[in-house]
């Protein structure tokens, strides 16, 4: 008896230090995940000036296709083409895009994100009656699967056009998050996708 209750107490201490070492590394990293070779938001810019949007922003990893989608995951047919969006809000010697056919769908690389990140926008096209269905992968240390949240579907015109502000959680992340990812379904109809953005603070 007298073991198994000495046993029970070092599982205890076990469980508890790492519980302990998961929030020490959450809270105490900044971000939480630059010690995990993700891409991390440092630089930003403010991209979005011209849909009186002044908040800053960060370019998600490949998130123009420049790098032919390097570290996307392509499903049903999406895939890396010619001609970049209208506005060349990332740079203007851009010159590609993400076409997703209807039902495919596109899920951005990790990319590491601070407890603060507020909101995300793209800039997008379709075809008439296609709808963009954004969902936002939350991962937390080693990779773990924490959530997968829904960030509703716009709407996208003939013309390339930046999307709203994705909300993210109300910035409130899961918690011992430790990256996100982007995942766009196309649904009903053609659509395409550019310049992907993540906002790293609540800025406004
Ligand atoms: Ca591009």
């Amino acid at each position: 008896m007298a073991t198994n209750s000495f046993v029970r107490r070092v599982r205890a201490v076990i469980v508890l230090g790492l519980v302990g070492g998961a929030i020490a590394l959450a809270v105490g990293a900044a971000p939480a995940s630059a010690g995990l070779g993700l891409a991390c938001p440092s630089p930003t810019s403010v991209p979005f000036t011209g849909w009186r949007d002044y908040s800053n922003y960060a370019f998600s990893p490949d998130g123009g296709f420049e790098g032919g989608g390097s570290g996307w995951s392509l499903t049903g047919g999406a895939r890396v083409v010619s001609g970049n969006e209208s506005f060349y809000l990332h740079n203007s010697a851009d010159k590609l895009s993400l076409s997703l056919p209807a039902g495919a769908s596109a899920t951005s690389p990790p990319m590491c994100i601070s407890l603060f990140s507020s909101k995300m926008r793209f800039l997008s096209r379709g075809s008439s009656g296609s709808k963009i269905k954004v969902q936002i992968v939350y991962r937390g240390l080693l990779s773990s699967l924490l959530g997968i949240f829904d960030g509703g579907s716009i709407s996208p015109s003939g013309s390339w056009n930046a999307s709203p502000a994705i909300g993210m959680l109300g910035g409130t992340l899961p918690l011992l998050t430790a990256s996100v990812s982007f995942r766009f379904t196309a649904v009903g109809a053609a659509a395409s996708i550019d310049d992907v953005y993540l906002d790293p603070m609540k800025s406004s």
